[in-house]
């Protein structure tokens, strides 16, 4: 039985970032909420030399992929195939080092994760049990997971699915669902009897209130613990983890064709078939990191998935017996984009390949301010107004600006050689011990999951070193003391070599691009974490330096201007869009219809109602008089706008008297969008007022 407690270091790290699901592109709120953290993590532990293994992979079954693949016309396999590549992509991309990025479809998880059910079926873990489910007649079809939408049991959401509430993230069982409504046709479902086997989560109960609410009280975040808490003091039913669908891994017991594995329970297994892919390529062995008690699990996820990787998914490595559990799940909240909620349908979203062909090789500018502004507490807002002051005022002004300096001034005074220091002066050693004591500074952050805070930290070694150029002024002092312009370029070598070795998990391709302008690969040994508070001399005197090249360049204000239009044309696309349509009203007999006279006209005169918002006083020539008619357009348009436009009027309506005015009639309009009203217009050549409109 492991010690909770114990906090020996651990031997190696298996860190998981959670499976995205193959149904389309990846945005910045997956990156920020789960792939940078995660890699931040990742290259840090191997940067001090740790045993990792970092792993992901497409999660490629469940409803979002067959509801995605009926919307296209297309087979769900050509929508995992499409979006598996486009997402590896965008991740070999932004620098996510994972180790291995499988997929679900690979053989290798089919096997692993029908072993892991058959285990535990085999065992007598599940319960098998015919209930009633949700069924649409018209479909044909089961309703589960997303093909079913109704009101959370639990927080009243309408739009809650099946199997979870997005607004509450609590998980529930689809017919827990209040008014369920097909997805798929609209039509309440009925009930229909199906068999399923049920994982029976209110027996783990007790393990789960062992195990989370008293050994990781104080470990895992407070969004992550408070979570749990509230589902467990909930209390916890069973779980159908199979269902009567057709995309999926088949449910591997006798008796149960045509039924899949709940893709929730599969897609974590993912982790582990991830690992075994790997392992067979480097000819290791998985079971360590699976299995070893001095193995630390990481699971990386947003919000939305820490039931499935606190509750459901440790219950079913419980049940299994032979896995370690994770040790921390530093799930984040969500980020939004200028306001608004990230969202696909919308198109409201910052897309990576997209933005790669609008900031070529600028990955770690994104990296940067998403990690800067990382929704590790609480949601938090990405705006392109702060994407650009973050990379103009801190990594152009700052690092870049540093960089620059130190680089510049080594090939101006030495041709590139790192000079040799003389007499260090108190400024020097308390500069060098500063800059020593950071390796710990910023691990500790990394180590508790603040990258925020961790990258801040690195941002203060650049402020150091800029600190002490600008005190020390070597440019000044060249003119009068070589000796102690040397050792001042000596120093601040020192800390931009000490940056390119601590900035490797933030910023990952100006770390390569840094370590090359300095020449690290002319090194004896590559430089690790650790050598940046241990050595005393990271470039040695004599160590020959490359030209500089800027790290940083500045975003100008109409590259920004081009993002904000995209989204705004997003914006308007989506009210397009949304406008819902009035319901055709009842039938009517043709001569209900030759009832309605109506006439082309003009308006030849036009003011505003005294004293109201909405009404104009028109004087319209309809071809058989020229009458008053008072219409509610005064938001849509101005008096001096509307005289002379050729307009639709019915002429025979009754006449009403509006505030005092007796109104003639009725001009036609419609609506945009944008909720602006608009004249049914027939402005056509040769027709003139009085014309009937039939
Ligand atoms: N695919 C959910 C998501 O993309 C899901 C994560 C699986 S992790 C095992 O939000
Ligand atoms: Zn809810």
């Amino acid at each position: 039985m492991k010690d909770f407690n114990m906090q020996t270091t651990p031997k190696r790290y298996t860190i998981t970032a959670a499976l995205p699901y193959t149904n389309g592109p990846v945005h910045i709120g997956h990156l920020a909420g789960v792939y940078v953290p995660a890699d931040i993590y990742a290259r840090y532990q191997r940067l001090q030399n740790k045993d990792v293994v970092f792993v992901c992979g497409s999660d490629e079954h469940g409803v979002p992929i067959t509801i995605k693949a009926k919307k296209e016309g297309i087979t769900p396999q050509e929508v995992v195939d499409k979006y598996h590549a486009i997402i590896k992509k965008s991740f070999e991309d932004f620098g996510i080092s994972f180790d291995n990025y499988s997929r679900t479809s690979a053989d290798v998880h089919h096997k692993t994760a029908s072993a892991f059910f058959k285990k535990l079926y085999e065992e007598g873990k599940f319960i098998e049990e015919v209930t009633k489910q949700l069924y649409d007649e018209e479909a044909n079809q089961f309703l589960a997971d997303r093909f079913v939408v109704g009101t959370c049991p639990k927080c009243g959401f309408e739009e809650s699915y099946g199997d979870q509430c997005e607004n509450c993230g609590t998980s529930h069982n689809a017919t827990d669902l209040i008014n369920p409504k097909s997805a798929l046709t609209g039509n309440k479902p009925i009930l229909k009897e199906t068999r399923h086997w049920f994982l029976p989560l209110d027996q783990y109960e007790g393990f789960l209130k062992e195990w989370i609410l008293k050994e990781h009280k104080k470990d895992w975040k407070s969004n992550v613990y408070g979570q749990c808490k509230s589902w467990i003091d909930d209390g916890l039913r069973a779980r159908a983890v199979t269902r009567d669908l057709d995309w999926g891994i088949p449910v591997p017991v006798e008796g149960a064709e045509g039924k899949v594995l709940y893709v929730w329970f599969d897609a974590p297994i993912g982790y582990i078939s991830a690992t075994k892919e790997w392992a067979e390529r480097e000819g290791k062995d998985w079971k360590p990191y699976w299995k070893d008690e001095d193995s630390k699990l990481l699971h990386f996820i947003g919000k939305d998935n820490i039931v499935f990787h606190c509750i459901i998914f440790p219950s079913m490595l419980k049940a299994e017996g032979s896995y370690v559990l994770p040790d921390n799940v530093p799930a984040n909240e969500f980020l939004n984009l200028e306001g608004n909620k990230i969202s696909t349908s919308k198109n409201w979203a910052v897309w990576l390949h997209e933005y790669l062909e609008e900031f070529p090789n600028q990955q770690d500018v994104l990296r940067y301010v998403l990690t800067a502004n990382a929704p590790e507490t609480k949601d938090n807002d990405f705006t392109w107004a702060d994407f650009q002051a973050r990379n103009n005022n801190e990594l152009v002004a700052i690092f870049g600006n540093f960089i620059n300096r130190v680089v510049v001034l080594t090939n101006k005074y030495y041709d590139g050689t790192v000079p040799e220091a003389s007499a260090f002066s108190e400024v020097d050693k308390q500069t060098l011990k500063e800059l020593q004591a950071y390796p710990a500074v910023i691990a500790s952050s990394i180590e508790r999951y603040r990258f925020r805070e961790a990258q801040q930290e690195l941002m203060n070694v650049a402020r150091l070193g800029n600190k002490y150029l600008a005190d020390e002024e070597p440019w000044k002092k060249i003119k009068t003391d070589e000796a102690r312009t040397k050792t001042i370029m000596y120093v601040a070598l020192q800390i931009a070599s000490a940056l390119s070795v601590l900035s490797e998990p933030f910023l990952p391709f100006t770390s390569e691009k840094l370590k090359s302008i300095l020449s690290f690969s002319n090194l004896d040994s590559q430089l690790v974490w650790d050598d940046v508070h241990s050595k005393t001399e990271l470039l040695k005197p004599g160590h020959q330096i490359g030209k500089s090249e800027l790290l940083f360049s500045k975003i100008e204000e109409d590259q920004i201007q081009k993002q904000l239009d995209k989204l705004e044309a997003s914006k308007k696309a989506n009210e397009a869009m949304n406008k819902t349509v009035e319901p055709e009203k009842e039938t009517i007999q043709f001569d209900d219809f030759t009832k309605l006279d109506m006439r082309v006209g003009t308006i030849i005169e036009a003011e505003k109602m005294p004293k109201t918002k909405k009404l104009l006083v028109l004087k319209v020539d309809t071809g058989i008089d020229v009458r008053t008619i008072v219409s509610g357009i005064a938001e849509s348009y101005k008096a001096e706008e509307v005289i002379g436009k050729k307009v639709t009027v019915l002429v025979n309506l009754a006449p009403r008297k509006l505030r005092g005015v007796e109104s003639q009639g009725m001009i036609l309009m419609t609506e945009t969008a944008e909720g602006k009203l608009a004249f049914v217009n027939p402005d056509i050549d040769g027709v003139q007022n009085g014309e009937s409109i039939s």
